[in-house]
This record gives structure tokens, C-alpha cells and sequence, in this order.
């Protein structure tokens, strides 16, 4: 898989959420547009995770995310299939948790972190999916990621993480964002599991899922690019 930023400097003043319509299709190539939020205690490395994932260096000086931060990159899942992802870094301290709340209710795929050296922001794991639940009424596709594992002094083993994301059916990854150990996995395997989500909607019935929707709009776009070339031409 391929990744590609498309933009790097966050513009502050937008709050819209991002739709699953293609950005672009060419020659049969679809491109997904999703927003992907990440949760969790203030801290446990949220920032850390999503500047390592659009190659910008580790820094070890902590800088407080204000309410949210947003940044945007596109990934090439396969050949003919591409994902545009809207990132929305929130902050995770207490006081700014109502404003954040707003980012929740569009999201096509969540990233909750928690600090393996760090027992206070495991056991508040729950509490955030309480928020999820609360705040998003899709069926949203969700990557826990237990963050730090360069760190000597962890306190959550990997079979305490593990065992916490299969009791809530979601996905677990293991990353450093110091050592640059599984910074794009969650990223990639939310985009997958939500592609993954919107084909399996596809079966059995006759009823026209979002993403036949999808499809023909970019198939309209194609049509009406090749339309006005013709009209161009001639
Ligand atoms: N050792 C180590 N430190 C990390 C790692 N990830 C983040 N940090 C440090 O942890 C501190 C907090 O990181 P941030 O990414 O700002 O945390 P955050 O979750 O965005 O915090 P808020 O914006 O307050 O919600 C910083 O000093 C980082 O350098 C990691 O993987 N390993
Ligand atoms: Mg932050």
C-alpha cells in the first residue's frame, strides 16, 4: 500500500466531516473520501502517531493539542481502489472533551490510543467507547492502539491490549511513534476495514448500498469530464 499527502498544513477554521463520495475516478479507479478521528487521554501520543504517519520527525517535547488539529493523505489500497482520509486529531483533556464531541458524528473510522506505560489511560478505554457509542450511531470501524512500546517501564502487556480490543470486537495494534514501529498500520487497516464494511453491505440484496451510490457518482463524473472533452474538441 502507497500513501501520498495531499495536504499538510491543518486549515483550523474548516469543521465540516468528510462523506464516503469519491474524490476522483479515472479509468476505473475509485477513490474513497473518509474521516478518520483519533481518542483517547491526553498525552498518550494521538499527535505523536498521526505527525510520524504524514513523515514529519518524532519530537519529544510535549505541545497540548488545542480542541483538534486536522491533516489530510491519501492511501492506494489496491489498483483500482484508492482512500482520501480527512484526520482529525483531537485533544484528549477533560475540558475540551464537548467541543471534540462534534468530530465523533461523521467519523468513518476511529483510532483510540492508549499509553502502555500509562495503567490510568487503559483503564479509561471504556469510557471512550462509552463516547463512540454515544456520539456515533454508524457502525463505525475502530483501531485501538496501545502506544510508547519503546518504553521499558509498560505497565499493559500486549495480551491485556489484545484481549481488551477482542472483548469489544475492535482492532488492536501495538506502535511507537519514537521508534516509528506501526505508525501507518492503523491507518491503512481502518481504511481497509471500512472499505471491507461498505462491500459486505453490497450482499445478497437488491437494495442499492452506499457504495453503489458511490460508484455512480463516479461514474457521472467520469461520464460528464469525458463529455465536456468531447464538447472541447469539437
Ligand atoms: N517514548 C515515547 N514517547 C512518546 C511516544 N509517542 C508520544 N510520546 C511523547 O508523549 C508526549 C505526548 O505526546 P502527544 O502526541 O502530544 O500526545 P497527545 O495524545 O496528542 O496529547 P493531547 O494533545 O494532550 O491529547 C510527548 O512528549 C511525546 O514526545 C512514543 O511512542 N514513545
Ligand atoms: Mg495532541
Amino acid at each position: 500500500m502507497s500513501t501520498s499527502n495531499t495536504q499538510s498544513e491543518p486549515q483550523k477554521d474548516s469543521t465540516k466531516p468528510s462523506s464516503t463520495k469519491p474524490h476522483e475516478v479515472a479509468l476505473n479507479k475509485t477513490i474513497y473520501q473518509f474521516k478518520i478521528i483519533l481518542i483517547g487521554q491526553s498525552g498518550v501520543g494521538k499527535t505523536s502517531l498521526v505527525n510520524r504517519f504524514m513523515g514529519y520527525e518524532f519530537q519529544e517535547n510535549y505541545t497540548c493539542t488545542i480542541n483538534a488539529d486536522f491533516k489530510m493523505k491519501s492511501l492506494s489500497i489496491d489498483p483500482s481502489t484508492g482512500a482520501e482520509l480527512t484526520i482529525w486529531d483531537t485533544c484528549g483533556q477533560e475540558r475540551f472533551r464537548s467541543l471534540t464531541r462534534q468530530y465523533y458524528k461523521d467519523a468513518h473510522g476511529i483510532i483510540l490510543v492508549y499509553d502502555v506505560t500509562d495503567e490510568k489511560s487503559f483503564k479509561e478505554l471504556d469510557s471512550w467507547l462509552d463516547e463512540i457509542r454515544i456520539n456515533n450511531k454508524n457502525d463505525v470501524s475502530i483501531v485501538l492502539v496501545g502506544n510508547k512500546i519503546d518504553l521499558e517501564n509498560r505497565v499493559i502487556t500486549k495480551e491485556q491490549g489484545k484481549q481488551f480490543a477482542d472483548k469489544n470486537g475492535v482492532m488492536y495494534i501495538e506502535a511507537s511513534s519514537k521508534d516509528g514501529i506501526n505508525v501507518e498500520s492503523p491507518f491503512e487497516d481502518l481504511a481497509n476495514d471500512i472499505i471491507k464494511k461498505l462491500r459486505e453491505k453490497n450482499g445478497g440484496d437488491n437494495m442499492e448500498t452506499e457504495e453503489d451510490k458511490i460508484k455512480k457518482i463516479g461514474e457521472r463524473n467520469e461520464i460528464e469530464r469525458q463529455r465536456e472533452k468531447e464538447v472541447r474538441c469539437c
